[in-house]
C-alpha cells in the first residue's frame, strides 16, 4: 500500500491536534466524481447518463436498462425546474445524435423514475424507487390527462416529451412533465444520486467531519481501496475515542495493518 505508515503518522499528529482544537472550522470538502460514463450537470446535484446508444424505448426497458448503470435509476427530480435544467443540457450536448437517429420522432421526449401510483384514480403519480409521491408543480399545464388510449391502456408513466423543443406547450411556454402512455418509446437518461462515494473508494466527507483528517481541497474524492480503508478505520476510532470508548478505539487501531489489497484471480 501507498506509504500507510506515514499516513498513520500524519492521521496521529492530525487527531492530536483535532483532540487538543476541537473540530476543525473547515468541514472537510473535496470534488466528488460521478460514475464512468455519467457527468455531472450545472445546476443538479447528482450524476447523469443520457442512454444514447440504447436509443428510444419502452419505459420499462428505460428502467431495466439504467439498473445495469451500476444500479442507476431513471432520472427523477428534487426541484421543479430540474427536469428543464436536465433537457436543456442533455439537448445541448448530443441534441445532434439524438435528431439524425432514424427513431426519433419529434414527440419523443425522455423517461423520468414516476408511474402513478396503483389502483389509485386520483391522478397521483410516484417515484417507483422510493414511493415518495410527485409533486403536481412538476406536471405541465392540463396534465395529467389521464388519456384512455384504449387497447393500449391508460397513461401511467411519467416523461418530459419533445426533446427537441424547449417547451413541451407553444401557447405557454410551459416545460413541465406529462402523463404518457408506458409502451410509447421515449430517451432514457438515466441516474445515480451523490451518496455515490460510499462503497465506491471515496472519501466520505459527512463521516470524516471532525475527525481533524485533511482533505485535498479542490482534489478528487476518490482513493485506492487500501487508504480508503485506513481513513474508514482512522475516523471510527477517532470516533470511539472521543466518545470515551477506548478500549474499542484501540480495536479498530489495531487492525489497520490487516487491511490487504483486492486482488483479481487469474484465470
Ligand atoms: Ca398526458
Amino acid at each position: 500500500m501507498k506509504s500507510t505508515f506515514s499516513k498513520l503518522i500524519i492521521f496521529a499528529s492530525l487527531q492530536l491536534c483535532a483532540q487538543a482544537g476541537g473540530n476543525v472550522a473547515t468541514p472537510p470538502s473535496c470534488v466528488e466524481e460521478c460514475p464512468p460514463g455519467f457527468e455531472q450537470v450545472a445546476g443538479l446535484p447528482h450524476c447523469y447518463k443520457l442512454m444514447l446508444a440504447l436509443g428510444p424505448v419502452s419505459h420499462d426497458k428505460a428502467v431495466v436498462a439504467c439498473g445495469f448503470e451500476g444500479g442507476a435509476t431513471l432520472a427523477t427530480f428534487d426541484t421543479v425546474g430540474d427536469q428543464q435544467t436536465l433537457r436543456n443540457h442533455m439537448w445541448s450536448h448530443y441534441g445532434a445524435a439524438i435528431a439524425k437517429d432514424p427513431a426519433h420522432l419529434a414527440e419523443l421526449g425522455f423517461w423520468t423514475g414516476y408511474a402513478r401510483q396503483y389502483g389509485d384514480s386520483s391522478n397521483s403519480f410516484v417515484n417507483i424507487y422510493s414511493g415518495q409521491t410527485l409533486d403536481s408543480e412538476f406536471f405541465a399545464n392540463g396534465q395529467p390527462d389521464n388519456l384512455l388510449l384504449g387497447v393500449w391502456g391508460e397513461e401511467a408513466c411519467v416523461v418530459r416529451k419533445k426533446f427537441s423543443k424547449s417547451v413541451v406547450k407553444w401557447a405557454n411556454s410551459d416545460t413541465g412533465l406529462d402523463d404518457y402512455n408506458c409502451a410509447f418509446p421515449h430517451w432514457a437518461i438515466c441516474m445515480h444520486r451523490d451518496v455515490f462515494a460510499l462503497n465506491m473508494q471515496a472519501y466520505n466527507s459527512v463521516l470524516m467531519a471532525g475527525t481533524g483528517v485533511n482533505l485535498p481541497v479542490g482534489g478528487s474524492c476518490r482513493v485506492d481501496w487500501v487508504d480508503q480503508n485506513v481513513y474508514i478505520l482512522d475516523m471510527i476510532s477517532a470516533k470511539r475515542e472521543a466518545n470515551g470508548y477506548a478500549d474499542q478505539a484501540q480495536q479498530f487501531a489495531g487492525i489497520v495493518n490487516e487491511i490487504r489489497s483486492p486482488t483479481c484471480p487469474t484465470l
